[in-house]
């Protein structure tokens, strides 16, 4: 018999079914026996009266696995737990694939006040996983990729796939892990900045999803060591008209998720709406952040000045542009002496891009890696791409967990991450 997923049964009344998965709880009295089967579409109540079945029900704890052959019945099931609650199933056979061990913390937290701590949660994650509020993070964080796609191929933007060892630091800084490349020195990818860049001079519009690398030391709720990030690069455009495809971009990313998970945003208790967007430059903000009384650094946004902006304007894409130069990388674009083509994106209080128009001017290139402090011959084949018919171009990345945070409203990045790599943690 083919297997039947919980959401099919209500089509399913009257007949005889396969359903399997996992044991979401269990309830016995001594002539029947009542558990709740979870799959990864809901949770159904199953009614054991046959006496044969006892044993092996006996046996089970919860989250054990198993097969379920039964008949589907109307029902009235009260618990809350249960997302089929017009049906039951009336067990028939029950056949154990896989017994669990006493949980190392719970699936199924009656009691909403005992919370588990997030890093013993982290610590058994593969546990944590089986829980309906994590993986509808991640149901959420997989339409998210999805609409990307999407988005970028109505664009008619190309898939990039770029290298993830790297022979010099895309973003500047110190923040990289080094790798042994057999005699020479490599390092993980910051960002696949440098490789967009040459694309972009050649295939015109492009987009990427990769996996990133920052060795920051610093722990905090918004930074994690290994991230993904979605990038875009576009020739013959500037700041401005890369602005307007990363809002679009995220408008329908949010929309899709509104119409794809309905359910997971009532679960999570989230109230998306669609985002506004808003335009401020850097001097702008100052002002305004001035008048709030907030900290702006000379060149830099400070946490708190993000988290304003989103009070000032909630559910929007604030951007906040002409960058001071000095507080953007090497590869931005000039606007006169101190300011610059570069952006951030701040949404719901946190940035979660950056970008700009880029430098395609070799000879600019060099001037500002000097300035930077980094070796333009460390940056050779980079600079020498941009001699050969480079047109101006401009770009952005995501990162893909900061938009899934800011999303659902969740307070830590580690939430929102699989398998978390953080100054603490490297297994599982
Ligand atoms: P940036 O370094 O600002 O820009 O990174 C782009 C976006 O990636 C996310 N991000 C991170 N998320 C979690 N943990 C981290 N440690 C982390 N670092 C970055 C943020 C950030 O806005 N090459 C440029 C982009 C461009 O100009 O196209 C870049 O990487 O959401």
């Amino acid at each position: 018999m083919n297997r039947t997923y919980i959401n099919e049964l209500s089509a399913k009344e009257g007949q005889t079914v396969l359903i399997q998965g996992w044991v979401h709880s269990l309830r016995g009295q001594s002539k029947i026996k009542f558990l709740q089967l979870r799959d990864i579409t809901g949770v159904v109540q199953v009614v054991l009266a046959e006496a044969k079945l006892f044993d092996n029900f006996n046996k089970l704890l919860a989250e054990s696995v198993i097969s379920i052959t039964g008949l589907v019945k109307k029902a009235n099931v009260k618990s809350e737990e249960v997302t089929e609650k017009s049906l039951e199933i009336e067990a028939k056979e029950l056949e154990i694939i896989n017994l669990a061990l006493p949980l190392p913390i719970p699936v199924f937290e009656k009691d909403e006040s005992i919370k588990t701590e997030l890093s013993k949660r982290l610590d058994y994650r593969y546990v944590d996983l089986h829980k309906k509020e994590v993986q509808a993070i991640f149901k959420v964080q997989s339409t998210l990729l999805q609409a990307y796609h999407e988005f970028m191929i109505k664009e008619n933007a190309i898939e990039c796939l770029f290298p993830s060892i790297i022979g010099a630091s895309s973003e500047g800084g110190t923040e990289v892990y080094p790798v042994q490349y057999f005699e020479k020195k490599a390092l993980l990818s910051q960002s696949c900045q440098l490789y967009k860049q040459m694309l972009a001079c050649s295939m015109e519009k492009i987009f990427a999803v990769s996996t990133v690398w920052r060795a920051e030391k610093h722990n905090t709720l918004r930074h994690i060591n290994e991230s993904r990030q979605m990038d875009f690069e576009m020739a013959f455009a500037d700041d401005k008209v890369v602005m307007d495809v990363l809002a679009r971009c995220v408008q329908h990313i949010v929309k899709r998720i509104m119409e794809e998970h309905p359910k997971e945003l009532e679960l999570l208790k989230v109230n998306l709406k669609v985002p506004e967007v808003k335009y401020l430059t850097f001097a702008e903000t100052t002002q305004l952040m001035k008048k709030q009384k907030i900290h702006v650094g000379e060149d830099d946004l400070s946490g708190e000045a993000e988290e304003m902006l989103g009070k000032l304007y909630p559910d929007t894409v604030v951007f906040v542009h002409d960058w001071p130069l000095s507080g953007k990388p090497f590869y931005i674009m000039p606007k006169g002496k101190d300011s610059s083509y570069g952006f951030d994106a701040i949404y719901n209080g946190m940035e979660i891009s950056s970008g700009g128009q880029r430098i395609h001017l070799p000879e600019l290139l060099k001037e500002r890696l000097i300035a930077k402090g980094l070796n333009p011959v460390n940056f050779e084949s980079y600079i020498d791409s941009f001699r050969y018919g480079a047109p101006n171009h401009a770009g952005w990345g995501v990162g893909v967990e900061r938009l899934t945070m800011q999303i659902l409203g969740i307070k830590n990045i580690r939430e929102v991450t699989l398998f978390p790599r953080d100054r603490d943690r490297l297994t599982p």
